[in-house]
């Protein structure tokens, strides 16, 4: 939740044409109400189709950072009007999705790992050190390299060799991967000792990619060369917020 900003000059003429009566009573009344001035729109506004793609990772960033926001999903005929303004100026400054806006703050952002990063850095998930913030976005490049690699599957009508570009990306990122849970085995997270979007990312791109195989080929991830990866997959599953965002 956040104030609602008003602009203070016209606030103050409507007073001084209140009688000193009616400026008492609207006084008492909003001593009583406080929330009269509290808009109960969420602060963080996500836009996006009805898919994961793009969305998903900050979507779950969003739920993990215990995060006040709204998760708007618009079909493409609501889009295509909105997009053909976008070039033209707001609400939308970049003709795509997904879309973030953050109330009360001029910050509008339309590409979709700028708009990772700076919620995982509200939210403290985009590691503590140096080092560790580092570590962080090259495992969003990670991300990055398999969310590429999974997403012409979903359009392929021959999905044999896309499959078999994407097992390969994924046991290449996997096996680095692997190194750096080994690395990090105390915590069994990614980065440090609690979670980062760099888990989230991992997770919720090996998760899409997944289903996607599933239905496209009825394919799976390789874990057989990946267990600390498949563990980590399932640690993250279980966190709580995560857990309960996916039991809805
Ligand atoms: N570089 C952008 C690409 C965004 C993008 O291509 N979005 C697609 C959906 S995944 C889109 O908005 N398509 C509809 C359109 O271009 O009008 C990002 O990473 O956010």
């Amino acid at each position: 939740m956040h104030l609602v900003a008003i602009n203070a000059s016209s606030v103050s003429v409507a007073l001084r044409q209140l009688s000193k009566k009616d400026r008492v009573r609207l006084a008492v009344s909003l001593h009583r109400s406080k929330h009269s001035l509290v808009d109960t729109m969420p602060k963080y506004k996500l836009t996006y189709f009805q898919a994961p793609a793009r969305a998903e990772v900050i979507r779950l960033t969003l739920v993990a950072g215990g995060a006040d926001w709204e998760d708007k999903r618009l079909s493409f005929e609501e889009w295509g009007p909105m997009s053909e303004k976008a070039t033209s100026g707001t609400p939308f400054r970049f003709p795509w999705l997904p879309h973030l806006e953050v109330a009360g703050e001029n910050i509008v952002i339309s590409q979709s790992l700028p708009t990772l990063r700076f919620v995982a850095r509200r939210f403290g998930l985009d590691g503590g050190t140096d080092a560790e913030k580092v570590m962080v976005e090259s495992i969003i490049e990670i991300y990055s390299d398999l969310f590429n690699a999974y997403v012409p599957l979903m359009f392929a009508s021959e999905p044999a060799e896309l499959v078999k570009k994407f097992k390969e990306t994924m046991q290449k990122s996997g096996s680095f991967l692997e190194i750096i849970l080994k690395n990090n085995k105390s915590s069994g997270y990614l980065v440090g000792k609690k979670l980062t979007v760099a888990d989230i990312a991992i997770y919720s791109v090996v998760r899409e990619a997944s289903k996607v195989l599933a239905e496209k080929a009825k394919a799976s991830v390789d874990w057989n060369k990946l267990p600390l990866l498949k563990a980590h997959h399932e640690k993250i599953a279980k966190e709580p917020k995560i857990h309960s965002y996916y039991s809805k």
